[in-house]
């Protein structure tokens, strides 16, 4: 059977104003909506307020350039553990047998890109009946030493690979706007989004910038996605019942990213 995978963004399960904070009512009613899903689950998580602080202050995105950024990357990754500990908890308290699968020790990556990743345990828990749950990572880079792996990047791959039959990304905002909706009142949404899409290249990035870069890498990855096959939908997980009605299968709750 195949897979749904989805990711819930890290402006949505923390408060990006406060360093390490979790939005713990948001979290778990969040979690209550994904025990709606009825087949295989993978759930991936972005860094929110506990990762990108600490990957930015050390400039992990950058690679490999002083002995300090050693430390930095051990502790962006521990903060990044420290906030899936919340999601797994708040996964198990709402019923669903949620196990953390770490990125940096499974990915292979190169560039900031994922070159291959070990899915075979992955595939394991999944035949199981367990919830993987990843998340955005600091990681060993082939290339440049180190970087940040998104968590949009290892959805992407996941559904490619796991041949996921859709993805769902909740975020705080209602979708992909043409400008940043909460600056610009002339902002709109796009409800639907295709590879031939011209007009991408002028949407602007909706939201606070983080270092693997907002809306419009996530767009990037979905389409790519795509063309794969496999859609996605982008939705507003602050919003309560929307996680829940798009992993029960309604369309149109935000912004659609397919191939036609
Ligand atoms: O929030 C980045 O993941 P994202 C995670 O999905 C870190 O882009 C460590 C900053």
């Amino acid at each position: 059977m195949k897979p749904l995978i989805v990711k819930l963004g890290g402006s949505v399960i923390t408060d990006k104003r406060r360093p390490f904070t979790v939005r713990r009512a948001t979290l778990t009613r969040l979690a209550r909506e994904l025990a709606a899903a009825k087949g295989p689950l993978v759930v991936v998580h972005g860094g929110g307020s506990f990762g990108h602080p600490v990957a930015s202050k050390y400039r992990i995105a950058e690679g490999y350039k002083n002995k300090g950024q050693l430390m930095g990357l051990s502790l962006t990754h521990r903060a990044m553990e420290r906030l899936n500990a919340h999601v797994i908890e708040a996964l198990q308290k709402a019923g669903l047998p949620a196990i953390a699968v770490q990125p940096s020790a499974c990915a292979v990556v190169s560039g900031g890109r994922i070159q291959s990743m070990e899915l075979a345990p992955i595939k394991k828990l999944l035949g199981l009946g367990l919830v993987p749950v990843l998340y955005g990572d600091a990681v060993p880079d082939l290339r440049s030493g180190m970087s940040i792996l998104s968590g949009d990047q290892i959805v992407a791959y996941l559904a490619r690979e796991l041949n996921a039959f859709r993805v769902i990304l909740g975020v705080d905002v209602d979708g992909v706007y043409t400008a940043n909706p909460k600056k610009d009142k002339r902002a709109k949404l796009v409800r639907k989004i295709t590879p031939v899409d011209k007009e991408l290249t002028s949407l602007d990035v909706a939201g606070v910038k983080d270092v693997t870069g907002g809306m419009r890498s996530k767009v990037k990855e979905l389409i790519s996605l795509a063309m794969h096959g496999v859609e996605a939908e982008i939705v507003n997980a602050t919003k309560p019942g929307v996680i829940r009605k798009a992993i029960q299968g309604k369309r149109g709750l935000g912004t659609v990213i397919v191939r036609r």
